[in-house]
C-alpha cells in the first residue's frame, strides 16, 4: 500500500487504468480509513466506469482525471471491482 503512515491512519492506494488496472490487487489494513485514487490514462478499450457492488461505489473515470473512492475495510476479506461492463475485474484484500 501506499502513503500509509501510522500517525494519520489512512491509507490509499493509487490504481493506474490502461487497458486493465495496475495494481490488479490492492491490499488494505482492516479498521485504517482507505481510498483508492483510480487515473485512466488511457482511452483504449472500455474502462470509463469502474464500479463494486461489494464496495459500494460505481464511478465515471474520465480520461487523466484522478477520481478517489473511499473503501470500507471494517470487514476482512476479498472483495472485487470491475469495468462498467464487467470485462476487467480487480481485486481489494482487506486483512
Ligand atoms: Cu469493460
Amino acid at each position: 500500500m501506499e502513503d500509509f503512515n501510522m500517525t494519520t491512519a489512512k491509507q490509499n492506494v493509487n490504481v493506474e487504468v490502461a487497458g486493465g488496472y495496475n495494481p490488479e490487487r490492492v491490499e488494505l489494513q482492516q479498521g485504517v480509513p482507505a481510498t483508492i485514487t483510480f487515473n485512466r490514462t488511457n482511452a483504449q478499450g472500455c474502462l470509463d466506469v469502474v464500479h463494486s457492488t461489494d464496495l459500494g461505489f460505481n464511478t465515471d473515470l474520465p480520461l487523466n482525471q484522478p477520481q478517489t473512492v473511499t473503501v470500507p475495510t471494517d470487514k476482512a476479506g476479498e472483495f472485487s471491482f470491475s469495468c462498467g461492463m464487467d470485462m476487467f475485474f480487480g481485486k481489494v484484500i482487506v486483512k
